[in-house]
């Protein structure tokens, strides 16, 4: 029966056939199942991401949902992620309490709320000793974990952070420590990033020097409240960086990152640069002491003792540029994150900053070009009174105008010396013309002497 024979072949053909469709289909949704599930890529740690936030957010009440890598951190030691999650409604978290029945019935009934948060997971290797970048970037982890955790819920509603989730800080066996913390996505309510390098406009540079006011009016009067001997020192002095040590610490005795005693080196790049313009900065100029190293030993925050800043410290952001900022779709509501180096400091010292990288040049300086020297004009003028004024207000603290352009002067010297150091960025024109103009004053450099030798820097071993 060659018909029958030759079904049987057609039907072993077709059989052979299926299977192999079978496998291919297999491995064509294990390909497709890799690539659209949740991005993972592997981590230098124990733990993903994905699991790391599924078991955060379960001691929340809330199931993961997906796991987006926004960004890896400095030196692959970690990640940000955009993650999602609703509300635990299985029966599990109520029905074996005695209320019954309906508690599953009404749940089950709620639509499940998707919400977003920010993952952040930070897996870096113990720091190292004489390492001061790689440690300086460990213990600003720290740094922010601790603010979100202790001191971001002080905050008023009316000076907007993001909110603290759920975190872990886990010392490793290797020495190093895991940390991983979720808060709140900034981008549901503020849509709008500061972006790069960019400046921002009029409404939202107001929006962030009212943010800044508010920020450090808060902080001002409760600066004593601190626990001195738990601030973070600079990187090099810190040398206990173990987990345990790690826990009694709080935020850095010096905010920001650019303050000489944590760029030495820079400096004294910048002091072997005799074809700079702002080498003088480091020439002797008091006994032997440069302009740069004075200015610098008044704005330090001393972690015992006196010094002459001490009635106006508060705690800065450290950080401040548009990269760093979210605002509404109308700019009249700015939130900042990134609060790595948070810390003590003159309000001022942020506003260097935020005044050199995200002010737009024409709301400070009208003549173009920019004067070889420049006093301060109107425009620059109008904004530092917007944020005094505010600053008095929020803080119910005194700061004569005087003493405040002084320090807001140190300020921009000690800024330019960093970025003189290590490359400029921002409106140069304006702070270079600006310190040229300040420096040429005896009457500031004499007080800025006076003030350094309060702070006892004649008869100190080490410079700051
Ligand atoms: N709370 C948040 N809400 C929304 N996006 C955030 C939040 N925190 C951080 N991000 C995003 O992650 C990026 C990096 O975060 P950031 O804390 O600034 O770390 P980095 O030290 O890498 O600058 C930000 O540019 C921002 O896009
Ligand atoms: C301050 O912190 C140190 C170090 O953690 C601790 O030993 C000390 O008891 C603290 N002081 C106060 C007043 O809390
Ligand atoms: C209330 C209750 O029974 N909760 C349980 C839900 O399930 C988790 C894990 O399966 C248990 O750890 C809880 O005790
Ligand atoms: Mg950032």
């Amino acid at each position: 029966m060659p018909g029958l024979i030759g079904l049987r072949q057609t039907q072993r053909q077709l059989f052979r056939l299926t299977v192999l469709c079978a496998i291919l289909q297999v491995l064509l949704l294990r390909y497709v199942g890799i690539f659209s599930g949740p991005q993972l890529p592997t981590m230098p740690s124990e733990q993903s991401a994905q699991e790391v936030a599924y078991s955060l957010l379960a001691g929340q009440g809330l199931v993961l949902k997906s796991v987006d890598v926004l960004q890896t951190l400095w030196a692959g030691y970690g990640e940000i992620c955009r993650i999602t999650a609703t509300p635990n409604v299985s029966p599990n978290s109520s029905g074996t309490t005695s209320r019954t029945g309906s508690t599953a019935a009404s749940s089950a009934s709620t639509p499940q709320e998707v919400q977003s948060y920010i993952l952040k997971l930070i897996t870096p290797p113990p720091a190292k000793a004489n390492n001061e970048g790689h440690t300086r970037k460990i213990l600003s982890y720290q740094v922010e974990q601790y603010f979100y955790t202790t001191l971001a819920p002080q905050l008023p509603p009316h000076i907007p952070v993001a909110k603290h989730i759920a975190s872990i800080h886990e010392p490793r066996p290797d020495g190093g420590v895991s940390m991983a913390m979720i808060i709140s996505d900034l981008r549901q309510t503020y849509p709008v990033a500061g972006e790069k390098r960019d400046v921002l406009n009029q409404i939202q540079v107001h929006a962030a020097l009212d943010w800044l006011s508010s920020f450090h009016g808060f902080w001002w009067p409760r600066i004593p409240t601190l626990n001195r001997s738990q601030l973070v020192r600079p990187p090099l002095q810190e040398v206990n960086t173990d987990g345990q040590d790690a826990r009694h610490k709080s935020v850095w005795l010096n905010g920001g990152y650019t303050y000489l005693a944590t760029r030495r080196t820079e400096y004294a790049n910048l002091a072997a640069d005799h074809e700079s313009e702002w080498w003088p900065l480091t020439d002797w100029e008091k006994d032997e002491f440069s302009v740069a190293e004075l200015v610098a030993s008044v704005l330090e925050p001393k972690q015992e003792g006196w010094g002459p800043i001490e009635g106006y410290t508060t705690l800065i952001h450290g950080d401040v540029k548009s990269e760093n900022l979210f605002t509404s779709k109308s700019g009249e509501e700015v939130v900042f994150y990134d609060f790595q180096y948070v810390g003590l400091g003159l309000g001022v010292c942020d506003l260097a900053k935020f005044f050199t990288c995200s002010v737009p040049l024409e709301m400070i300086v009208d003549d173009r070009p920019v004067p070889w020297e420049l006093a301060m004009q109107d425009g620059e003028k109008e904004l530092l009174e917007r944020y005094w004024v505010r600053l008095k207000k929020e803080s119910g603290m005194e700061y004569d105008w005087a003493i405040f352009v002084n320090h807001w002067e140190m300020a921009l010297v000690d800024w330019l010396r960093f970025q003189a150091s290590w490359g400029f960025w921002g409106n140069t024109e304006w702070l270079e013309a600006r310190v040229r103009f300040i420096l040429k004053n005896e009457k500031w450099k004499d007080a800025v002497t006076g003030n350094a030798m309060t702070a006892g820097l004649w008869g100190k071993k080490q410079l700051p």
